[in-house]
């Protein structure tokens, strides 16, 4: 029920999240105010100035130039007021960590799975890159530290994914030859599902992936554990991106 009260959004669970929650709140609010005075309006003039008998058509209005010069310029501002919050929120949730942020993950999106590395060699508690990977049968499993800023490089093996957490209200494409970052602070423990937000092909649908956002502790071990089982080192993409094969020019196709 309180789910209405964020428009349909999952309880938030990083820093960066009230920059979208309070845009999209504010949509809609803003939505809603201009759509009642809109319908207002219209069930206003369709009321009091409807003809009173057959006889008598009602005044004709053809034209009204304040009133054109209103409804032009209305929504302009409409518009400009959207753009500024939709610009502050965008500037806000990139925004990235001064310095260098605590932790670094390179996600590696590849079909249809994905690959996390963890840049933990100035960690004391493993002192090096751990890796895990998924499979369409298998999800991967992602964990981070809770209160601590992380930095995602994200970058494709194959086509275009999309990383996506929608407790963080947040997400980037994974795009070959394009790496993107972000910074991101998870700010709640919890288990949440991550997903591929962009149709990437057969098996786009089994793209998830699980978040767990737990202690530092609980990571570090999470971490030792991985090395344990010899996931160290980085997972790489290609260094030429796999395309689909084209069909020789010469070949011809008949039907
Ligand atoms: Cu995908």
């Amino acid at each position: 029920m309180d789910q209405w009260g964020r428009w349909g959004m999952p309880v938030a669970a990083s820093e960066q999240a009230p920059w979208i929650g309070n845009l999209w709140n504010g949509a809609w609010i803003a939505s809603m105010v201009i759509g009642v005075f809109v319908w207002g309006l219209m069930f206003w003039v369709m009321f009091r100035y409807r003809r009173k008998n057959n006889s008598e058509v009602p005044r004709q209005t053809r034209y009204n130039l304040p009133l054109e010069i209103l409804y032009t310029l209305v929504p302009f501002l409409i518009i400009g007021v959207l753009f500024f919050f939709t610009v502050q929120s965008q500037d806000n949730v990139l925004a990235k960590v001064n310095d260098r942020p605590v932790h670094t993950v390179n996600v590696i999106g590849q079909k249809w799975s994905w690959s996390f590395n963890y840049m933990e060699e100035q960690n004391p508690a493993v002192n090096s890159v751990v890796h895990d990977t998924g499979t369409v049968e298998r999800l991967p499993d992602l964990y981070l530290p809770v209160n601590e800023p992380v930095r995602f490089n994200l970058t494709s093996a194959d086509v275009i994914h999309s990383f996506w957490v929608p407790e963080f209200y947040f997400k980037l494409d994974v795009i070959p030859g394009h790496p993107n970052s972000f910074d991101v602070t998870p700010n709640r423990t919890g288990t949440f599902l991550g997903k591929c937000a962009e149709l990437c092909g057969t098996y786009h649908s089994a793209m998830l992936f699980n978040v767990h956002v737990v202690s530092v502790d609980e990571y570090n071990a999470h971490l030792k554990e991985l090395a344990a089982k010899g996931q160290t080192g980085e997972l790489k993409p290609p260094a030429w991106v796999n395309t689909v094969p084209v069909a020789p020019a010469n070949e011809e196709h008949e039907r």
